[in-house]
């Protein structure tokens, strides 16, 4: 059969299904384990697809400076986030980053900055204090809506996914290989549970 046989209305069908696959939503529960097959806390987990997604980006996120430690330790971001840098200490402290994802420094403040810091691409950022050398965070910044991070279970779920084949991505801060990026392709069909391993550092 060549496309001259086909009829429309078996044309309209076709478009209609390929629409309806579109806005079919899934979701996917990600559980990420260590070499040793124990829960991975903090990994950074996203789905990038070719597909628009209707999901909305965030538009901010905090990075709080308390008893000398950043928190969160970790955190995913998507491209375009400001991210404010509360300082809830009573001494001073002047974050900065070297990572070519985002070079910056806010010098020696206390509360809050006037600004956020506008995280406009994507990669991995590494936070750090030039008063108290101890302190240390990371921010991945992705360039998708779906994304998530795991937790004690080393469990991720990301929701409102369009359906078809798509990139699964996994980072973790203390991987063997520094800036080492886990990508299988995934095809979503529906509600699904997949796992995935990463190798770090005790
Ligand atoms: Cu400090």
């Amino acid at each position: 059969m060549n496309s001259k046989t086909l009829s429309n209305s078996t044309i309209f069908s076709l478009l209609l299904l390929a629409t309806s696959f579109q806005i079919q939503a899934a979701e996917l529960a990600v559980q990420v384990l260590d070499q040793a097959g124990n829960p991975l806390s903090n990994a950074v987990v996203y789905l990038e697809t070719a597909v628009k997604s209707s999901a909305k980006p965030t538009n901010e996120a905090n990075v709080d400076q308390k008893n000398k430690q950043f928190s969160p330790i970790v955190s995913v971001v998507q491209v375009g986030t400001s991210v404010n840098f509360p300082n809830k200490d009573s001494v001073r402290h002047h974050v900065y980053s070297f990572s070519p994802a985002k070079t910056f420094e806010l010098k020696l403040y206390s509360g809050v900055p006037a600004k956020p810091v506008v995280f406009d691409k994507p990669g991995t950022v590494i936070l750090g204090c030039n008063i108290h050398d101890n302190m240390l965070a990371y921010i991945h910044i992705v360039d998708t809506p779906h994304f998530g991070k795991s937790d004690v279970n080393g469990m991720v779920k990301l929701i409102d996914l369009p359906t078809g084949q798509h990139t699964l991505k996994a980072w973790h801060y203390a991987t063997t290989k520094e800036n080492f990026v886990s990508e299988q392709k995934i095809t979503v069909k529906s509600n699904d549970t997949v796992s995935l391993k990463l190798e770090t550092h005790n």
